[in-house]
C-alpha cells in the first residue's frame, strides 16, 4: 500500500474499507525492500547464477550449445543455424534455431528460438490457455526501424570450427561465430569488443514435462509451500548447474503462487566487453550512472539490477533494486570507444556485472594490463534476442539505439517549462487560487495538475462534482495566459455499477484476465478493480474514444495527461503487481509481456489524445510512471515517489543522466520530494536542479504540507523565481536540445563521458552536465548548507561564469571550485559556443512566443576561432514540422573575420518550403539582442556594426564593456533590424 503514517483520516477510513471488503488483503501502512524480491527468491535468477558459480568455477567448464555443423546458411546478410543443446549424459539434445542478422546500420542482432515451443509441441499444465511459444511479440512494440538487412556483409573467413562474417560502415566490423560450444565475437578495426557466451554462461531452460514424483511426507514443523519462499534457502547441494527443480512448476512468494504452466523457461547469457570498465544504461535504478558489480566486494552490490517494473514505494537508494520502468539497453565505455547492447525482452530480467583484469592477456592495449566487464544477462521467458552496437562512439550508440527503438517525439512547447502539481489540488478555486498566486509572486509556470481526487471516487473520465463544479470555466482562465491543465488517468478501473467506463469494459471483454481466463480483479485506489489490457488493439481503440472531449466531459484543448500506476501497481498481487499467470491479448502471460505493460497503456493513452476530435491532429502531452525501451517515441517520464530529502535530491541527477544515454532523455523527478516536507533551503535547490531537469515539475504527497514556490517567504520565494525565470529564458536553447534528441536520440542534458569520451577523469563523474548543444555546464548544489562546489574541468576551453563573465580558471582535467551561495547556481558556458535565449519575463512559455531572441555568444579561447551553435523553432504543437515547418538556423562567430552569421542548420533551401501560417507569421520574430562574451577588446570604442541581411545593408548599435578584475570584456549589438528565420551576418571588424 502507498499510505505512510501518519494516516490522514481520510486515508483510515479509506484503508479502514478496504480491509472489511477483502478478507485476504490485509494492507500494511508501508511496502519496503523486503516486499520485492531479491535474487535468491526468485526461482529462475537463483538456478542462473548457481549455474554461474558452477561455470565459473570449474576449469573444465563447457558451455553444452553447440551449432548443429551442418545446420548453418548465410545468405543476405542474415546467418540461420540451429543450435543443439546437450541436455543429458547420453547426448540427448535440443534444437534452438538461432538467426544472426547483419543490419544496415552496422547493428547485429541474434536472436534464439526453442523449436519445440515454436512448434507448439508442448503440454500446458493446470489447463492454462496460455501461448506456448515463447514471447516474440516485443519487436512489434519496441521496434520501429533500422531493421534492413545489410546486404553486402559477407563470409570473409569458415572453417569447420567457425565463421566470421565482415559488416557495417566500411566492413570494418567483424564477428566471428564459433561453433562448438557456440559463441560470438565482435570487433571492430580488429580489436574484440564484444563476446557472447564467452563465459559459457548461456541457458535457455528448455521445455520438458513435469515427472510427478512422490511427495515425501511432511514431518511436523516442517515448511509448507507457502511459507518456503521467504525462508533462507540453502543452496541446493545436488544440483550445482542451476538445476534446482523446486521451483520449477510453481513458486510462491508472499501469500502468491505462481502456477507457471509452461514449467522453467529461463534465457541467460554472458556478454563481455572486453577491455572495458565503465557500463552505464539499465535504467531505471537508484544508484550511480556508472553501474557497480553486483556479485558482492567493497563498495559492490550483492544483489543483480533487476528490471521488473514495480510501485516501489519509498525507494531506497544506491541499490541495484528494481523501479517503475526498464530499459534494458546498456553501454560499455573505456577512453575513445563506446559498444553496447539492447537485450530486447519484456520479461523480469537481471543484470550481473563483474570487472576483471584480463588475466589471459594482462599486456595487451598498449602495455596496460586491461579490465573487462562481464555482464550476465537472466530473464524469466521468452526469446534471447539481442542487438549488438560497436560505436565507436557515445553518439553513435544513442543514435543506433534511436534508429532501432524511436527516439523522443518533438514535445508540445509547454511540456518542457515548469509544471506545478500536487497530490492534490482540491476543488477548482484551489487551482484557480494557485493560478493567480503564481502570478503574483511573478513565477512562470504553464501547467497545473489534478492528481486522483479529483474524479469522483477515483473512476477516471468523470469528476467530483463537488469540487470542480466547473472544469471548463477552470480550464479557460487557465487558457487566459496560455496555460494548461494535465488530469491523472490510471489503468485500473473501478469494478462497481452505474460507470459506464467499467461495464464498457467488461461488455466489450478488453479486460487482462486471471489464469482461468476471466476478467481479473484486484485491489487498487478504487477498491475492487479490472485493468484495461492495452495490449488489445481494440481495447486500445475503445480507451482513445474515452478522450474525445464530448466523452471526457470538463476536458478542452488545453487538457492533457498523466498516466500513472502503469506497471502496473495492483495492491493485492505479488510485489504489488499483476501475477505473472494472468493473460493478455493473443494468451500470452503477464509473466511475458510485463515490462512492456505500462507502454501499452501510455500507448493507448497517447492515440487518445490524437483523435479527440475529428480534424484536430495536435501533439500529445502524456507522462507516465511505467515505461519500456520505445516509450520516449510517446511520453515523458518520471522517477517516482522519491523523499523531501538531500541525498533524493542528489540521486535524481545521475538517474535523469541514464534515462538520457537510454534512448528516453526526456525525464525528471519530483522537485520538493514527493514524500515529505521539504525544508525552504532544500526546496529552493531543488527548484535550481529542476531547472535543468528535462522535465521540470514540482509534485507532493497528499500528506505534505503545502509547498508552491510562492509560500516559502523570502529570500526563497525571489530565489526561486528567479531559477524558474533562468529556466523559461533558457527555453529556446531546451527546445533545440529536443530537436536533437528528436533527430538522432542525443540526450538533452549530457554526461562528461558522452561529451568528452577520451578524458577518463570524467568517466564515473555523474553531477555535472552539459544542457544541448550549448556549451552551459551545470553543476546543482545538492547539499545541504553547501556553499561551493567543484566543477570538472574536461578540456582546455575557456569557461565564463554564466551570471557574471568571470573567465573561471579552469585547468584540463581539473576541478575549479565556485562559490555557490543558496542563491547562485553553478553554471559555467563554455567557450566555443552560440545558445539561444528569451530575455523578456513573462507568465507563461505560450506567452513569450512571439518574443524576440537574444543570442549569447561566448567566444573560445583561441579568440581567432569559431564559435557555433543553433535555434530550433517550430510552431511549438503541431506536426507540421514534419513537413518543413521550422526554422533550425546554424549561428557561426568566426573570431578571425570578426563575423557572426546565421545560416540554415540543414542547408535547405528557404525557397523549396512553402511558408504555412505559422512560419509566416514566425518570420516576425527578431533578435533583440546579441551578447558576445569575451569579445576583443579591439572593440573598445566601437559604437556601431554593419549588418547585411536578404541583400539590404543596415547598422546596429553595440555596447562594449572593457575586461575588468577577472571578468571577461563583452559586448552587447542592440537594435538589429533581422529575422530569426532569415539569413544574415553582422560584420564586428
Ligand atoms: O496518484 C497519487 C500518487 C501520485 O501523486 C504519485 O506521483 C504517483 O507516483 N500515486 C503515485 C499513487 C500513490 C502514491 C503513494
Amino acid at each position: 500500500m502507498h499510505v505512510s503514517g501518519p494516516l490522514s483520516s481520510k486515508w483510515a477510513a479509506y484503508l479502514g474499507l478496504l480491509s472489511a471488503l477483502s478478507a485476504t488483503f490485509a494492507p500494511s501502512v508501508a511496502v519496503k525492500e523486503h516486499d520485492f524480491k531479491k535474487c535468491h527468491q526468485s526461482g529462475f535468477c537463483t538456478r542462473n547464477r548457481a549455474f554461474a558459480d558452477h561455470a565459473l568455477a570449474s576449469s573444465s567448464w563447457q558451455s553444452p550449445y553447440n551449432i548443429a555443423p551442418d545446420s548453418a546458411s548465410f545468405k543476405d546478410g542474415q546467418y540461420q543455424a540451429v543450435i543443439l543443446k546437450t541436455i543429458n549424459d547420453s547426448g540427448e539434445t535440443v534444437r534452438l534455431p538461432i538467426t544472426v542478422s547483419f543490419l544496415e546500420s552496422g547493428t547485429a542482432r541474434v536472436t534464439v528460438d526453442e523449436e519445440k515451443r515454436q512448434k507448439g509441441e508442448i503440454e500446458l499444465r493446470h489447463d492454462s490457455k496460455a501461448r506456448k511459444e515463447r514471447y516474440n511479440e516485443a519487436e512489434q512494440w519496441v521496434i520501429v526501424g533500422g531493421t534492413a538487412l545489410d546486404k553486402a556483409a559477407k563470409v570473409d573467413h569458415e572453417d569447420k570450427t567457425q565463421l566470421t562474417v565482415k559488416y557495417g560502415p566500411s566492413s570494418k566490423f567483424e564477428a566471428t561465430i564459433k561453433l562448438s560450444p557456440f559463441s560470438i565475437d565482435f570487433k571492430r578495426d580488429g580489436n574484440t569488443q564484444i563476446k557472447l557466451n564467452d563465459q559459457g554462461l548461456l541457458n535457455m531452460e528448455h521445455w520438458r514435462p513435469k515427472i510427478e514424483k512422490p511427495v515425501p511426507e511432511k514431518q511436523e514443523g516442517e515448511s509448507t509451500e507457502e511459507n518456503k519462499a521467504e525462508e533462507p534457502k540453502e543452496e541446493p547441494k545436488e544440483e550445482p548447474k542451476g538445476e534446482d527443480e523446486s521451483t520449477w512448476w510453481d513458486e510462491s512468494f508472499g501469500s502468491n503462487t505462481d502456477t507457471k504452466p509452461r514449467g522453467p523457461e529461463s534465457v541467460a547469457l554472458d556478454i563481455s566487453f572486453v577491455g572495458y570498465d565503465h557500463v552505464y544504461g539499465i535504467p531505471s535504478h537508484a544508484g550511480p550512472l556508472s553501474l557497480k558489480q553486483t556479485r558482492g566486494g567493497d563498495g559492490n552490490y550483492q544483489e543483480p539490477y533487476r528490471l521488473y517494473n514495480a510501485d516501489v514505494f519509498e525507494y531506497i537508494l544506491d541499490s541495484p533494486m528494481t523501479l517503475y520502468g526498464a530499459i534494458p539497453f546498456m553501454q560499455a565505455h573505456r577512453k575513445d570507444s563506446s559498444v553496447g547492447v539492447f537485450w530486447l525482452n519484456a520479461a523480469e530480467t537481471w543484470v550481473d556485472i563483474t570487472k576483471g583484469k584480463d588475466t589471459k592477456n594482462p599486456l595487451s592495449l598498449g602495455g596496460k594490463s586491461k579490465t573487462n566487464t562481464h555482464t550476465h544477462w537472466i530473464s524469466e521467458s521468452g526469446l534471447l534476442d539481442v542487438f549488438v552496437f560497436l560505436g565507436p562512439t557515445p553518439k553513435d550508440l544513442t543514435a543506433k539505439y534511436g534508429e532501432l527503438t524511436g527516439t523522443t517525439s518533438m514535445p508540445q512547447e509547454f511540456s518542457i517549462a515548469y509544471h506545478q502539481c500536487r497530490w492534490n489540488y482540491v476543488s477548482d478555486d484551489d487551482v484557480k487560487d494557485v493560478d493567480r498566486k503564481m502570478d503574483k509572486f511573478k513565477m512562470p509556470y504553464d501547467v497545473i495538475w489534478l492528481d486522483i481526487e479529483y474524479a469522483e471516487e477515483k473512476k477516471y473520465f468523470t469528476w467530483d462534482k463537488h469540487a470542480f463544479a466547473d472544469p471548463i470555466g477552470m480550464g479557460k482562465q487557465l487558457d487566459s495566459h496560455g496555460r494548461k491543465l494535465v488530469t491523472i488517468i490510471d489503468p485500473h478501473i473501478q469494478n462497481t455499477d452505474n460507470y459506464p467506463v467499467v461495464a464498457e469494459l467488461k461488455s466489450k471483454d478488453l479486460g487482462v484476465k486471471n489464469k482461468e481466463g476471466n476478467i481479473f480483479e484486484g485491489w487498487c485506489w478504487p477498491g475492487s478493480s479490472h485493468w484495461i489490457d492495452a495490449f488489445n488493439p481494440a481495447a486500445r481503440e475503445w480507451w482513445a474514444s474515452l478522450f474525445n472531449y464530448d466523452k471526457f466531459k470538463g476536458t478542452m484543448e488545453n487538457t492533457w495527461i498523466w498516466n500513472d500506476m502503469n506497471e502496473p501497481s495492483v495492491f493485492n498481487g505479488p510485489e504489488t503487481t499483476m501475477p505473472k499467470d494472468n493473460l493478455h491479448h493473443g494468451n500470452w502471460e503477464h509473466r511475458d509481456v510485463h515490462n512492456l505493460n505500462g507502454m501499452t497503456f501510455h500507448n493507448a493513452t497517447y492515440h487518445g489524445l490524437t483523435t479527440r476530435k475529428p480534424g484536430e491532429l495536435r501533439r500529445p502531452f502524456v507522462l507516465t510512471r511505467s515505461f519500456f525501451a520505445g516509450s520516449q517515441r510517446l511520453s515523458a517520464m518520471w522517477t517516482g515517489d522519491n523523499q523531501a530529502a538531500w541525498d533524493h535530491l542528489e540521486a535524481s541527477i545521475p538517474m535523469i543522466l541514464s534515462q538520457g544515454i537510454s534512448g528516453y532523455p526526456f525525464a525528471g523527478a519530483d522537485v520538493g520530494g514527493f514524500f515529505g516536507n521539504p525544508e525552504k533551503d532544500l526546496l529552493t535547490r531543488w527548484y535550481q536542479a529542476g531547472a535543468f531537469y528535462p522535465f521540470f515539475r514540482g509534485h507532493a504527497h497528499i500528506d505534505a504540507r503545502r509547498r508552491e514556490p510562492y509560500l516559502m517567504g523570502e529570500p526563497y520565494n525571489t530565489i526561486i523565481a528567479a531559477a524558474l525565470r533562468l529556466r523559461y529564458s533558457l527555453l529556446p536553447s531546451w527546445y533545440t536540445a529536443f530537436r536533437h534528441a528528436h533527430l538522432d536520440g542525443t540526450p538533452i542534458i549530457k554526461p562528461m563521458f558522452y561529451t568528452h569520451p577520451a578524458e577518463e577523469a570524467g568517466f564515473d563523474l555523474d553531477d555535472q552536465f552539459f544542457l544541448g548543444t550549448t556549451g552551459l555546464l551545470a553543476k546543482p548544489v545538492t547539499q545541504k548548507d553547501k556553499e561551493s562546489v567543484d566543477i570538472w574541468i574536461p578540456d582546455n576551453e575557456v569557461y565564463y561564469d554564466y551570471f557574471t563573465y568571470e573567465v573561471v580558471p579552469t585547468a584540463k582535467g581539473k576541478s575549479v571550485t565556485r562559490s555557490a551561495p543558496l542563491d547562485k547556481i553553478p553554471l559555467l558556458m563554455r567557450g566555443g559556443h552560440v545558445f539561444a535565449r528569451r530575455d523578456t519575463p513573462r507568465r507563461s512559455s505560450a506567452l513569450m512566443k512571439w518574443d524576440d531572441y537574444t543570442l549569447v555568444v561566448a567566444v573560445g579561447k583561441n579568440a581567432k576561432g569559431t564559435a557555433e551553435g543553433d535555434l530550433y523553432v517550430d510552431d511549438g504543437d503541431s506536426f507540421d514540422f514534419e513537413r518543413g515547418q521550422y526554422f533550425h538556423r546554424r549561428f557561426v562567430y568566426d573570431g578571425a573575420a570578426q563575423s557572426l552569421a546565421s545560416v540554415d542548420y540543414e542547408g535547405r533551401d528557404a525557397a523549396a518550403v512553402e511558408d504555412g501560417e505559422w512560419m509566416k507569421k514566425a518570420r516576425s520574430l527578431g533578435v533583440r539582442e546579441i551578447v558576445v562574451v569575451g569579445a576583443p577588446a579591439s572593440w573598445a570604442g566601437k559604437k556601431r556594426v554593419t549588418v547585411e541581411s536578404e541583400g539590404k545593408k543596415s547598422e546596429a548599435r553595440i555596447e562594449f564593456t572593457p575586461a575588468a578584475s577577472g571578468r571577461a570584456a563583452f559586448a552587447v549589438v542592440k537594435g538589429l533590424a533581422v529575422s530569426i528565420g532569415a539569413d544574415w551576418k553582422i560584420d564586428f571588424a
